[in-house]
């Protein structure tokens, strides 16, 4: 990922899989490392936009590979969960890594991909009356639509649940927020929709 091969990088992910090695784990220790290692040369100046898009596209290209081979988890508390980046913001690698495991625990998912109109997401969950809405930010400018976003989720359902997560956010702005929960990552993700929709039932 870090070399920006859109080659090799699916190959060592093959390679990771005859090894025995847990898809998931390759995906954490493998894809998004390199993506954390890709944003400090971002931050250091030595990798540019160009560099970073060469990057995803390898990081996209490898978990192709993994993709289809995390492990399915338990079915019984599954749900219906709605998930976008909210609008002004194109940063999509966190949230299709969100969207993986929530798959892999076998959700019902409306993914509304990135740069997402609010309006989006509450149509979406009027038409769909999800559970979940899970709302993903990278950026501090474009999390600051996320209280508007909840607002708006909750005028059309009081009782859905959203989930608030990107590396700007922490539990702390979620509360702010007025979201149900954060997550730090992936897994915790699941854990915590899980947990919440569990305790509303
Ligand atoms: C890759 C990258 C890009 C790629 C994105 C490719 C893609 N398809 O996503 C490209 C090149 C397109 C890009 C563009 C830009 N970028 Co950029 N980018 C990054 C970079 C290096 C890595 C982000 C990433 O993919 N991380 C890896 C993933 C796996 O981690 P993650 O997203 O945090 O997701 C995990 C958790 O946060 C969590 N999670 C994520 N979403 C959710 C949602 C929920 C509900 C939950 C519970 C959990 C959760 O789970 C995930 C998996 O564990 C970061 C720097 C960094 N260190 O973060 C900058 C960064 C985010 N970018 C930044 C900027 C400024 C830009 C640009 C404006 C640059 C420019 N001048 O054009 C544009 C923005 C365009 C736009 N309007 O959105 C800044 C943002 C600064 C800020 N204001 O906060 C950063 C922080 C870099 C920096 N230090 O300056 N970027």
């Amino acid at each position: 990922v870090v070399d920006m091969d859109e080659e090799k990088t699916p190959r060592l992910c093959q390679e990771a899989l005859a090894a025995g090695i847990d898809a998931y784990t390759a995906i954490m220790e493998g894809l998004a490392a390199g993506m954390d290692t890709v944003g400090r040369f971002y931050e250091e100046k030595e990798y540019f936009v160009p560099e970073l898009l060469l990057c995803s596209d390898a990081m996209y290209a490898g978990l192709e590979v993994l993709r289809p081979h995390v492990k399915v988890g338990e079915h019984a508390a599954a749900g219906k969960i709605i998930m976008g980046v909210v609008e002004g913001d194109i940063h999509d690698i966190g949230k299709t890594l969100v969207k993986t495991m929530f798959e892999a625990a076998g959700w019902e998912i409306h993914d509304l991909g990135k740069d997402v109109k609010l309006e989006r997401f509450a149509e979406t969950l009027r038409d769909t009356a999800a559970d979940v809405v899970a709302l993903s930010a990278l950026m501090t400018t474009s999390m600051m639509a996320m209280p508007k976003a909840i607002d708006m989720l909750k005028a059309v359902s009081p009782d859905v649940i959203v989930l608030v997560g990107g590396a700007p956010l922490n539990a702390e702005i979620a509360e702010r927020y007025g979201a149900d929960g954060y997550a730090p990552d992936a897994i915790a993700a699941v854990e915590t929709a899980t947990r919440l929709v569990t305790k509303a039932a």
